[in-house]
């Protein structure tokens, strides 16, 4: 519960100044707070949804005066020329402050998440199918597991095809491709992906070549007595700060240019796309991991004075991602499977042979969807 000691219009009515308990003091300007006023003429009450457009405001908007409540919990304001009244709670000013110092430090991550490595192989997200569907305060923790570390794993589902998708409506909505709505992962004669082999595949994220990239990706297994066919996990945000750790030029080059992956298949289908390695939002936040080298097209976007060292950051980066303390290593059995956030964590396999048979499905499920489900069932809970 926050409270303010003061208000006072400043600016010649451009903004307001407010001064919290504490003694520290948080601005907002008078264009800012008329286009997030909260009253029914500006946001709908049903949707919630915004009624005015930025044209509406007028470009000479000012505010004529600024009062407090009594208990400093709510402000009250009157704009010009609209001679419109607009209050606000303290505790909404202050979840929606601005004022404040801009983490310009490159490959910052948000607070939510946590970093791993190879130590949380004792203490991985783990949830029953049948506890997720029937004790949705167990089945809510595990979802904030799942999107705070990128990784997480169910056990107990039915053996049958196509129970992943079950799983995955739970909390999201499957995104279908070129693989369909979910994908059979076997070992296949003329395989049209090397995912569809028995060979070992390096830690990568899936589908780089696609835009927008596959976000949450769930691996289920059906059958798995073949001897090898180990999953590894690995924290690509941990990768990525490691690197820049270790050579913050190496981490610049692999996020200041653009990769670019292509799959072009025997079948119908060929997709491309130009994108960094680690991927930065424009003020500098960790956003994805983009890495699979079955996929990466001929770099074209490195210049000619940068490839080399271009190369040599992507090995590192590399060399990082094979790197034994930071990886998570299981066999999955039938029934089991584990969910990742393909834009942040890798995985890999070990090559498999001999009698038996391995059986995977996989399916892709939009974050989006995870995120609006963490957030609605804690409101209902
Ligand atoms: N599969 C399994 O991104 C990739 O090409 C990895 C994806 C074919 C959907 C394999
Ligand atoms: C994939 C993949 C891993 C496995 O299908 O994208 O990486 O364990 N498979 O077969
Ligand atoms: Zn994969």
């Amino acid at each position: 519960m926050h409270s303010f000691k003061s208000i006072k219009v400043i600016d010649s009515g451009k903004s307001i100044i407010l001064q919290r308990s504490d003694d520290t003091y948080v601005r907002y300007h008078s264009t800012w707070l008329r286009d997030n006023a909260l009253d029914e003429k500006t946001r709908d009450v049903n949707s919630g949804q915004r009624l005015i457009t930025i044209s509406d405001i007028p470009t000479n908007i000012s505010i004529k005066s600024a009062k407090l409540d009594k208990a400093g919990k709510n402000i009250f304001l009157t704009f010009l020329p609209e001679n419109k009244d607009v209050s606000f709670s303290t505790n909404w000013l202050e979840s929606h402050a601005y004022d404040k110092k801009q983490n310009k430090e490159k490959g910052w991550i948000h607070s939510d998440l946590k970093v791993w490595n190879k130590d949380m192989s004792k203490h991985i997200p783990i949830i029953n199918y049948k506890t997720a569907e029937l004790n949705k305060p167990q089945f809510l923790q595990w979802l904030k597991s799942l999107y705070r570390y990128g990784f997480a794993k169910m056990t107990g589902g039915k053996i049958e095809s196509g129970a992943l998708i079950q799983i995955a409506d739970l909390f999201g909505y499957v995104r279908e491709t070129n693989y369909g709505k979910w994908f059979e992962v076997q070992s296949e004669v003329n395989a049209i992906n090397l995912a569809y082999t028995n060979l070992g595949l390096q830690a990568h994220t899936d589908n780089p070549y696609r835009d927008p990239v596959p976000t949450i990706q769930i691996l289920y297994c059906l059958e798995n007595s073949v001897s090898g066919g180990d999953s590894t996990v690995v924290d690509g945000f941990n990768v990525a700060l490691r690197l820049k750790n270790e050579n913050p030029d190496y981490f610049n080059l692999l996020s200041k240019y653009c990769a670019r992956f292509e799959f072009n298949g025997k079948s119908e289908v060929h997709l491309q796309s130009r994108r960094p390695i680690i991927e930065l939002s424009p003020d500098g936040e960790l956003i994805t991991i983009r890495f699979n080298n079955r996929s990466a097209a001929p770099f074209t976007d490195v210049p000619y004075e940068d490839m080399n060292n271009y190369y040599k950051a992507y090995r590192a980066f590399s060399d990082i991602i094979n790197d034994p303390s930071l990886a998570i290593n299981f066999k999955l059995n039938p029934g089991e499977c584990f969910i990742i956030d393909n834009t942040r964590v890798l995985h890999a396999r070990t090559a498999y042979s001999g009698e038996g048979k391995r059986w995977l499905q996989g399916c892709y499920v939009d974050k989006d969807g995870l995120l609006s489900t963490i957030l609605t069932l804690s409101k209902k809970l």
